[in-house]
């Protein structure tokens, strides 16, 4: 079962969402950004390091979101919420990013497999702002 990361990155009250460019069958869907853990590195550092390569930032992660959640039959995803410690996110592997307000959260089309997720972080980010609703 391969393991799959992804960050849920929050800023100024915002989530940023990642285009993807590849493979083909998944080019232009939206997706938390992150990837494959590498044989020998944790889940976190794994986040750690996709998000260094894929976005040029430094995350510090916070709260897991949820659980292990299914990508297809043999990989399963893990999400953190992640704050950006140094850098500004820039697309180096992705068609386009976007920072999406609460009320923007469904405008893109998420991946099918990270949709559920970001329901979840729609239903845990009032807390995570330390807003109620
Ligand atoms: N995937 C799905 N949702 C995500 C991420 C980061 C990845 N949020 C899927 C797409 C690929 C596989 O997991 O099929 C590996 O991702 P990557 O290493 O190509 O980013
Ligand atoms: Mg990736």
């Amino acid at each position: 079962m391969g393991i799959v990361v992804g960050a849920a990155i929050i800023s100024d009250g915002r989530l940023l969402a990642a285009q993807r460019a590849a493979p083909a069958e998944l080019a232009g869907g939206w997706e938390f950004p992150g990837g494959k853990v590498h044989h020998g590195e944790t889940d976190e550092e794994a986040l750690i390091r996709e998000c260094q390569e894929e976005l040029g930032v430094v995350v510090s992660l916070g709260e897991r979101v949820g659980g292990d959640w299914p990508l297809g039959d043999d990989m399963v995803l893990r999400v953190w919420f992640a704050t950006v410690v140094a850098g500004t996110p820039v697309a180096r592997e992705h068609l386009a990013l976007r920072w999406l307000a609460p009320d923007e959260l469904f405008d893109v089309p998420w991946l099918p497999g990270d949709l559920p997720v970001v329901r979840r972080v729609r239903q845990m980010l009032p807390d995570l702002l330390g807003l109620s609703e």
